[in-house]
């Protein structure tokens, strides 16, 4: 495996060199080839589709700086399963020590991550998941029990119909899904089928494609609110979701929020969903934590020990209302 960072790759380079040109290669410093025995690290991210993405990204940046010994390769695949691939492959390669993979989606992976292995390149699997038959395909996955956030949020539905005394009531719900095939989607969708299931009473209107982005959300949502429908809930698969969809409820004039007659459910509880939680425009945001830069690394540092990592690591959350949020908390918060 590489172990050679960049300052000491020039180094060996013109060592090579001087012997090509007859002349005496400066023998090793051991102590400078330490310094500089960087961890190589290539992270195939996601995309910017959120708030939520951009904090991860950070934590990652943050992590893997060469002060802790890495070096990061990092790609931005803009929403796109191909880029990621192609990331990969660019990864195997350069010989990285290590891939990290944020998948967009669950499915398509088996051939680029047996290219992986075949090359002995260890894939650390974070946020969402990878669905493939052999499981050692991948070293290790972190991030969130996306079921039990749709859980969470339908348990505080179910709760607050109750307080209000309309258990029994018909409710509209309209569902505004993430990016089709993301594990996030796929759990938090299968939470709120779960208590649909469940409660007879409670209807879907509609599921729209709001790909886990404000704009999208906000043009799908809109067009519904102007075709003259309405919903008693809109579940928002996260926050910049929410907050498209509260936009075209302020442009469609329909009231929301704790006040108002759309209640709205969100999921990431990042900074500025809690802020629109605490003011009352969010009903509930369901927690859903994107600073897995310093768990991966804990792995990387468990692998790099000779130790097996725990093959499957959740992440606790819970969730946030404004009953129990104050300005001090969101200040304090990270992302
Ligand atoms: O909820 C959303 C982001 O995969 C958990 O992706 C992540 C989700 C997160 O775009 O904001």
């Amino acid at each position: 495996m590489r172990r050679l960072g960049k300052l000491w790759k020039g180094i060996a380079a013109g060592a090579a060199a001087a012997v090509l040109l007859g002349g005496c290669g400066r023998p090793a410093d051991d102590s400078q080839e330490k310094d500089k025995n960087l961890i190589v690290v290539g992270f195939s991210e996601v995309g910017a589709e959120s708030d939520w993405r951009v904090a991860n990204t950070e934590s990652m940046r943050n992590t893997f700086v060469e002060e802790n010994g890495y070096e990061l390769m990092f790609n931005d695949a803009k929403q796109k399963q191909e880029s990621q691939i192609l990331a990969i492959r660019n990864y195997i390669l350069q010989k990285v020590n290590y891939i990290v993979l944020a998948p967009v989606i669950e499915e398509g992976w088996e051939e680029v991550l047996q290219e992986a292995k075949d090359a002995e390149i260890p894939v650390i699997v974070v946020d969402r998941r990878v669905k493939v038959e052999d499981d050692s395909l991948y070293t290790a996955w972190v991030g969130s029990d996306f079921r039990k956030e749709g859980d969470m949020a339908v348990e505080w539905l179910e709760e607050e119909l109750e307080k209000q005394g309309r258990e029994d009531e018909e409710i509209n719900i309209l569902h505004v899904q993430g990016t089709a095939g993301a594990s996030a989607q796929l759990g938090r969708t299968e939470g709120l089928e779960a208590g649909l299931k469940k409660h007879k009473n409670w209807n879907r209107v509609a599921t729209l494609q709001g790909e886990f982005t404000q704009a999208k959300t906000y043009e799908v949502v809109l067009d519904f609110l102007e075709s003259g429908k309405a919903a008693d809930v809109i579940y928002c698969e996260n926050d910049n979701s929410a907050f498209g969809a509260i936009q075209a409820l302020e442009e469609a004039g329909v009231s929301y929020g704790t006040d108002g007659d759309v209640m709205v459910i969100s999921f990431d509880a990042t900074r500025a969903g809690l802020q629109d939680c605490l003011e009352g425009k969010i009903n509930v945001d369901v927690e859903c934590n994107p600073l897995h830069g310093p768990r991966v690394e804990s792995i990387i540092q468990k692998l790099e020990a000779g130790e097996t990592p725990e093959k499957e690591w959740y992440v606790e959350e819970t969730y946030f209302t404004a009953d129990n949020l104050s300005e001090e908390f969101i200040e304090a918060r990270e992302y």
